[in-house]
């Protein structure tokens, strides 16, 4: 099996070189706030049109798309679940978001992906709860052919670097 390396990154995910990053986008892919809005300004207007999907994107399921003028090649947009009091489903949905990720980016080969903390924001999922969901799915080993090499944990504050660098060890 093999076991890519996690690190912690703190600051803009959309400064990040990496082959693909994460967007904690809704389900109609076309925008939004947040982490979502910071990554359709700077790919440029054509991420948009390349997000107009029949169906958009349930939670819990990723779709990829290129990166335009982000410094990344790719963008994968998933939809994280709305903390809803943590009792519908919430935690197994956010955990498909990190496991549909990074099945996606095995099958196109890829070896470095970034999340930002997802449904974090204005989804209200309790960052702790939240960040341990994510250490968890990216700890899980990769299969021995998988492509990923360096898996990225994108901290918006200090706060959220911290707690990642916490529940990391
Ligand atoms: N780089 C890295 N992390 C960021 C950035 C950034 N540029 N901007 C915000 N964050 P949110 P959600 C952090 O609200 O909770 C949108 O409208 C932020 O501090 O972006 O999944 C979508 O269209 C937080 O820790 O996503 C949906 O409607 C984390 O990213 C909805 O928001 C996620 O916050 C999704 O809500």
């Amino acid at each position: 099996m093999s076991h890519p390396q996690i690190r912690v990154w703190l600051g803009d995910i959309t400064r990040l070189d990496v082959d693909v990053v994460v967007n904690a986008a809704n389900s109609s892919l076309l925008g939004g706030g947040g982490v979502d809005g910071a990554i359709h300004r700077v790919a440029g207007p054509e991420l948009v049109a390349a997000c107009r999907m029949p169906g958009g994107c349930r939670t819990g399921e990723a779709k990829i798309t290129p990166g335009f003028r982000l410094p990344a090649r790719f963008v994968i947009h998933t939809v994280g679940p709305v903390w809803r009091g943590g009792e519908q489903g919430e935690p197994e949905l956010l955990a498909d978001c990190y496991r549909n990720s990074l099945l996606l980016a095995e099958r196109r080969e890829l070896s470095s992906i970034a999340f930002p903390a997802i449904s974090t924001g204005i989804y209200g999922y309790p960052a702790e709860a939240a960040a341990q969901i994510a250490v968890d799915e990216l700890r899980c080993l990769r299969p021995p052919a998988s492509s990923l090499k360096e898996l990225v944990l994108v901290a918006f504050s200090e706060e959220m670097a911290e707690l990642y660098r916490r529940l990391l060890g």
